[in-house]
């Protein structure tokens, strides 16, 4: 498909998604997060593909939800054209773990996007921000939800309620991160670990992330109701057995996917 504000390209068992609008440090229009959408779906419907990677320049990830689009927007119009909103949820439906390999500005929507991610791997020169106090709105893409969950409540106070910046070493002691690592190493080190994880038995890294992500929205004993019972359900996959026989017998697994 033919896409104008991303790139795609496959790194062997990983898509990578480059977020391509430099004039506008990447700021997320419905365009490009609609292209995001469908590049990742696109992934997450491909076979050979077990795990994708989201990236942006080493300027910026993305420096938000793209302002001049949505300036002049009346409450009405916002609600009724779902501004980016419908995208934002979507990206939570892929099936497939995300990897956003984050350098320079992740601001806002950025911030919001990286977060929507599975995990997030940084650059030194990442810096982590919700700045929309600034313009006279809040976050509204999971920045007052996800951000208190991964850093808590103090420090997510001060990002939205201040404009505090993170740096990539500060997003990585308080947990918003994974990683971090030179500019020159952050995307191959993201698509080395998103290869990794694609080299695994897919089914039980398709419903590992279900799980991780389903306890940030289910009560505990809910949660483990639920993991015990795809932990069940793994049994009745040839992964299961191969995985378990190939650790009895000192070999590698060739995991086949059912
Ligand atoms: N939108 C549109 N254009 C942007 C932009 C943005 N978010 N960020 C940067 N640009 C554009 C600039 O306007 C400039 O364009 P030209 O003037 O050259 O045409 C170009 O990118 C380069 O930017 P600067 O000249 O400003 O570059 P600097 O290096 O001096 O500064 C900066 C970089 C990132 C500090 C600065 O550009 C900046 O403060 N940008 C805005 C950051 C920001 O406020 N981000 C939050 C946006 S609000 C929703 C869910 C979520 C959201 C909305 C709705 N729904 C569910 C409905 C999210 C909202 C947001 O993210």
């Amino acid at each position: 498909m033919a896409y104008e504000n991303i790139l795609t390209e496959i790194h062997e068992r990983v898509g990578l998604v480059t977020i391509n609008r430099p004039k506008a440090l990447n700021a997320l229009n419905s365009q490009t997060m609609q292209e995001i959408y469908d590049a990742l779906s696109a992934y997450d419907a491909n076979d050979s593909i077990g795990a994708m990677v989201l990236t942006g320049s080493e300027k910026a990830f993305a420096a938000g939800a793209d302002i001049k689009e949505m300036m002049d927007a009346s409450a009405v119009e916002m609600v009724r054209r779902d501004f980016i909103g419908a995208l934002y949820d979507s990206i939570m439906a892929i099936n497939k773990p995300v990897i956003a390999a984050v350098s320079g500005f992740a601001l806002g929507g950025g911030c919001e996007l990286a977060m929507a991610c599975d995990m997030i791997i940084a650059s030194e020169s990442a810096v982590f921000g919700q700045p929309e106090i600034n313009l006279g709105v809040i976050p509204g893409a999971g920045g007052t939800q996800r951000l208190v969950r991964a850093v808590g409540k103090a420090l997510a106070m001060e990002v939205v309620l201040n404009d505090r910046r993170l740096t990539a070493e500060e997003a990585y002691q308080f947990g918003l991160v994974n990683r971090v690592y030179s500019t020159e190493a952050y995307l191959n080190e993201a698509l080395r670990i998103a290869n990794e994880i694609a080299a695994r038995a897919p089914i039980a890294v398709r419903l590992a992330k279900e799980m991780v992500n389903k306890s940030f929205e289910v009560s505990l004993r809910e949660g483990l109701a639920q993991e015990r019972r795809n932990f069940y359900f793994l049994f009745s996959t040839e992964d299961q057995s191969e995985g378990m026989q190939a650790f009895a017998e000192k070999r590698p697994a060739d995991w086949k996917g059912h």
